[in-house]
């Protein structure tokens, strides 16, 4: 049975809802240099994901927000206060959202902040307790000043943790009655795609690109303790999460080989939770660091930092599990950031990430088991074509996704584990992280616009949104 003060609500991102990129003063971000890419295969994350330094000097150069979706979002910059009364209507207890770090200091390093950011913030979070609902922030999620990228490198830098922790403290001096906050979204995808996570152009990298990457973890779990000490420090009382794609793996056979594989594959999505709550680095850290060889600048103090300031819950997102396989002919499949073997017992979405509630079950009794620290559901959901017939949408595929995963969270948390609450990943429809495409689609709420941003923005409810609404109701999707 959840606990009657449940959590229940949705996510977005600044990056993927926003828009107005440029406007009151925002300074540009990683993600407005990301095109859309009508021509790639629209399965394939990692090639969404590829970037050069020219193309984000071009991109850097454009003027107009057409063909880069995450430059007008869905307008949430300017139609958060009509969101918010929907998501309202539907019971939410929170809303998970993210600040744009360029709107509060453009280039990253700017002196003083730029006061119209902090007051839009203040302003959203001013209308969510209008209705009771809890923010959740992410201080950080695939959008970080650009200028960083280009001036320092990004997270290889050690100049960033300077600059993060004075730009987490403008947050939490500007947002004192906000209880729930996380550092960075799925801190562990810097391998996966380091430019929208790390700021990091792969190909500018001189030496050893391992060694770029762990050196930028160090330098974003460094950042993340001293944010958290602060928000000790500034809001008594209020909590820091930890953050992490959950991409459970299972053995493609029970062939040792590839039950080694699964291992090491989901060893190695624990570790920057394992640093974040445990305040170490794990074997996996070092021995891939010992294995590889790997040159890191890391002092006494900063272990001691990380060792000090640990997180106080955990949260993930989980969309799909994966499995390992040492057949170099096994079928692939896309999945959440990456591609992984294809399961065989499970059925796919039309972007090929594998439908597993059971999978949610799993992680949750696993991450429980690791940490014993309360967990929060930040991400779940169904990207999908959804179709408009009679002006309706009728997204059954969606409820009954949403349905089977609430199950089985149920069931993990009649077994024990302690669930502060879900946020289903995109409430209302926004723009796809990983293909930056409008048409894939996770809302209750449907927005008029198409991949090219062609749309009036309208916004219409789906069946869903009664659905949800009456699962918050009745605090259960049994
Ligand atoms: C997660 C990101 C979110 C969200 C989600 C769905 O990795 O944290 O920002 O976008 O993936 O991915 P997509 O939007 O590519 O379907």
């Amino acid at each position: 049975m959840l606990s009657k003060d449940f959590l229940w609500g949705g996510a977005i991102a600044a990056s993927q809802a926003e828009g107005q990129w440029n406007k009151d003063g925002k300074g540009l971000t990683v993600a407005d240099v990301i095109r859309y890419r009508g021509d790639l295969d629209q399965k394939n994350y990692s090639k969404h994901m590829e970037i050069t330094l020219d193309d984000v000097l071009k991109a850097k150069a454009e003027t107009s927000s057409k063909g880069f979706p995450k430059r007008y979002g869905i307008n949430f910059y300017e139609t958060y206060k009509e969101d918010i009364a929907l998501f309202a209507e539907m019971g939410f207890k929170v809303l998970r959202f993210s600040i744009s770090w360029s709107r509060i200091f453009p280039n990253g390093n700017d002196e003083t902040p730029n006061q119209a950011g902090i007051e839009y913030y203040q302003n959203v979070v001013k209308e969510l307790e209008k209705y009771g609902i809890e923010p959740l922030i992410t201080i950080n999620h695939y959008d970080l000043p650009l200028n960083l990228c280009l001036e320092y490198g990004g997270w290889a830098s050690k100049e960033l943790i300077g600059l993060f922790d004075k730009y987490a403290r403008v947050c939490f001096e500007a947002l004192p009655t906000v209880k729930y906050w996380l550092t960075f979204n799925e801190i562990d995808s810097i391998e996966r795609h380091p430019f929208i996570s790390g700021g990091i152009i792969p190909s500018e990298i001189k030496g050893n690109e391992t060694e770029v990457y762990f050196q930028a973890f160090h330098n974003q779990f460094v950042a993340s303790a001293l944010a958290t000490k602060a928000m000790r420090e500034l809001i008594p009382g209020a909590q820091m999460g930890c953050m992490l794609t959950k991409l459970t793996t299972y053995p493609r056979t029970c062939a040792p080989e590839d039950v080694e594989l699964a291992v090491n594959k989901n060893m190695g999505n624990y570790f920057c939770s394992d640093v974040q709550i445990n305040g170490e680095y794990p074997f996996y850290f070092r021995r891939r660091v010992n294995k590889l060889g790997l040159q890191l600048d890391i002092t006494q103090d900063e272990l001691d930092i990380i060792k000090e300031h640990t997180c106080d819950y955990v949260t993930f997102s989980y969309y799909m599990s994966l499995t390992a396989s040492n057949d170099t002919n096994a079928e692939m499949t896309e999945a959440n950031t990456i591609t992984g073997v294809k399961n065989p017992y499970l059925e796919s979405s039309d972007w090929g990430w594998q439908i597993d509630p059971l999978g949610l079950k799993i992680s949750l009794i696993e991450l429980y088991d690791r940490y014993e620290k309360p967990l929060f559901i930040v991400e779940n959901g169904l990207g999908a074509y959804d179709e408009i017939e009679d002006g309706k949408i009728h997204d059954q595929y969606r409820i009954d996704y949403l349905q089977k995963h609430l199950s089985a969270m149920e069931d993990a948390v009649d077994e024990g584990v302690e669930l502060l609450g879900y946020t289903s990943w995109g409430p209302i429809d926004i723009v796809s992280a990983g293909t930056s495409q409008m048409s894939k689609r996770y809302g209750f709420i449907y927005v008029d616009q198409d991949d090219e941003g062609n749309g009036t923005l309208k916004r219409i409810k789906k069946d869903s949104f009664d659905w949800y609404k009456s699962v918050i109701a009745k605090n259960s999707a049994k």
